[in-house]
């Protein structure tokens, strides 16, 4: 299955890389044909190439629109080398074989992540690469394909190891490769068409996403795992660029999201706020008025589950909380920015990874999430729901202040990044109990009010920091029992969706027990 390359066609946009290729390829005696750029680049290097509008005999026309199209391009890649009346083909129309093609596409991803306008974004469409790819890949029994600037290194070694021929084995997995690149591009495309016209957004959307990272394994050690970016340049753990520590794992990256993506939703110029997660929940969230009293503040909520954790922060790192941070181990710390001293104090912890970013996302701009089931997926809006106070309705007889209702939206706002049930309570802009992911919200309102009692013990207070607090609950409570916990673990105000068929016996329960309560109207399930 060895098959030699004697005639290559070589076009290219991101031209790293190429004329080294071009050259060892000219070392093995291959013939070389390229499209204008790239034939002129390596005419520059010194390099003997044919260009392709010799050989199709056309000129590349419609602003280079069109200069691959032509059957003598196709024929070349598409015949079978042992099919009689392929060959024939080839003699009767003038065709030569091509048997290596090197292509990347028109740079249509980039060119929409720079915010260009529509008109450049529909010329970066790439037409004539994407034909050849898919010719070249389909004939791969004979034909190699080249879509990748690091395969150049696997097909040169081939060649050098093989005489000039490469394997099937390498054919077939190149091929692989060319379709997975052309199925991406295209769904770039679509994806970000279905935007540009305002299309229905989770209807005829797939995901368009570009490798970024092979990761060393998945969830756990025996499933294997990759990291894929989608192009769209949402600051986060996917553009972020790691300053030290070990590689990120798949569980790192998943939980760092969670932190930045929550910590997001505070605005830096109300103030700074910190985020402190385990297993994509948050342990501690506190605003301050430094940095370092947020964190000191977050991690204060709950000090044992913040061992090992991943830190986030709405504003640049610096020294002094960064070497507050080191005094205990941390996994990751994302912020959009450090200052030099603060990099300097984590460079003495070689397994602490820093992560910045180019600022925050927006929590309120629209999205898609996906979710695997078997046999399928679910596509949805991302959660970009906001509630503000002027949202915000009073339904006991006691309303609640200018600080109750701060920190009752303060509490909501972790709640939406908190898996369901979630009952989130805070005091002054801290959260200081979490309760995540139980099947019950009555369970979730105790073992929230339990790691407080426990974290009063440990910290020597004389009572647990639920008491006063304010409490909020991501979807509405079914019934009067599990407000009815959170009022005896002290919350004075209530935050919740409302509409449930027992309001009226929840809000009489509030009533009763003498504290204020507002409805959202809206419910912020995370599963
Ligand atoms: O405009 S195209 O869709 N029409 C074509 O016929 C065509 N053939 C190759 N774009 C086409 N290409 C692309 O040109 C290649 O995929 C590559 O990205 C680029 C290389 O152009 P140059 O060699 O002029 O830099």
């Amino acid at each position: 299955d060895l098959h030699p390359v004697r005639r290559a066609l070589i076009s290219v946009s991101d031209k790293t890389g190429m004329i080294d290729l071009a050259k060892a390829l000219a070392g093995h005696g291959v013939e070389l044909l390229s499209t204008g750029g790239s034939a002129q680049a390596m005419r520059d290097a010194g390099l003997d190439v044919k260009d392709v509008a010799e050989v199709t005999g056309f000129p590349e026309m419609m602003d280079g629109r069109v200069k691959t199209l032509h059957p003598v391009v196709h024929g070349g890649l598409l015949a079978r080398r042992d099919n009689d009346g392929h060959v024939a083909a080839m003699e009767e129309h003038g065709i030569g074989e091509i048997d290596l093609l090197v292509v990347n596409l028109y740079p249509f991803e980039e060119t929409v992540a720079k915010g260009a306008d529509f008109d450049t974004c529909i010329e970066n469409i790439d037409i004539g690469g994407p034909a050849m790819i898919r010719s070249a890949a389909k004939n791969h029994a004979f034909v190699n394909v080249v879509t990748d600037v690091e395969d150049y290194a696997d097909l040169l070694a081939e060649l050098d190891a093989n005489g000039g021929q490469t394997t099937l084995a390498l054919r077939q997995r190149l091929a692989q490769t060319a379709y997975a690149r052309t199925a991406a591009y295209d769904t770039a495309v679509s994806t970000w068409m279905a935007g540009a016209i305002g299309a229905d957004a989770p209807r005829r959307r797939s995901f368009a996403g570009s490798i970024a990272q092979t990761l060393r394994y998945g969830e756990n050690p025996h499933q294997t795992a990759s990291f894929y970016t989608d192009g769209t340049g949402r600051p986060g753990v996917a553009t972020a660029v790691q300053h030290q520590g070990k590689e990120l794992s798949y569980n790192n990256i998943n939980d760092t999201d969670a932190a930045f993506e929550l910590v997001a939703e505070f605005d830096p110029a109300d103030s700074p706020a910190v985020a402190i997660i385990k297993h994509a929940n948050p342990c501690g969230v506190a605003k301050g008025v430094t940095l370092l009293e947020a964190y000191r503040n977050a991690f204060d909520c709950d000090r044992t589950s913040a061992f090992g954790g991943i830190i986030a922060m709405n504003v640049p790192l610096d020294e002094e909380t960064a070497k507050e941070i080191t005094g205990i181990f941390t996994e990751v710390v994302i912020a959009p920015g450090a200052s030099d001293a603060a990099k300097a104090v984590f460079a003495a912890k070689k397994n602490l990874r820093l992560l910045t970013t180019e600022g925050l996302p927006n929590t309120r701009e629209g999205g898609l999430t996906y979710r695997q089931v078997a046999g399928g997926m679910l596509v949805q809006d991302n959660d970009n729901g906001y509630v503000g106070m002027d949202d915000l309705k009073v339904v006991t007889k006691v309303k609640p202040t200018a600080e109750q209702m701060d920190d009752l939206l303060f509490a909501w706002k972790v709640a939406k990044h908190v898996k369901s049930n979630a009952i989130v309570y805070v005091k002054d802009k801290a959260t200081v109990g979490v309760g995540a992911g139980q099947m019950s919200r009555l369970d979730s309102a105790l073992i929230a009010a339990k790691k407080a009692e426990r974290m009063a013990e440990a910290m020597d207070l004389p009572e647990p920091l639920t008491k006063g607090s304010a409490v909020a609950s991501d979807a509405f409570f079914p019934f009067a029992d599990g407000l009815l916990e959170a009022a005896a673990a002290g919350a004075t105000c209530v935050i919740q969706p409302g509409g449930s068929m027992r309001d009226d016996e929840v809000i009489a329960a509030a009533d009763e027990a003498g504290i204020a309560m507002v409805f959202t109207g809206m419910r912020h399930f995370r599963h």
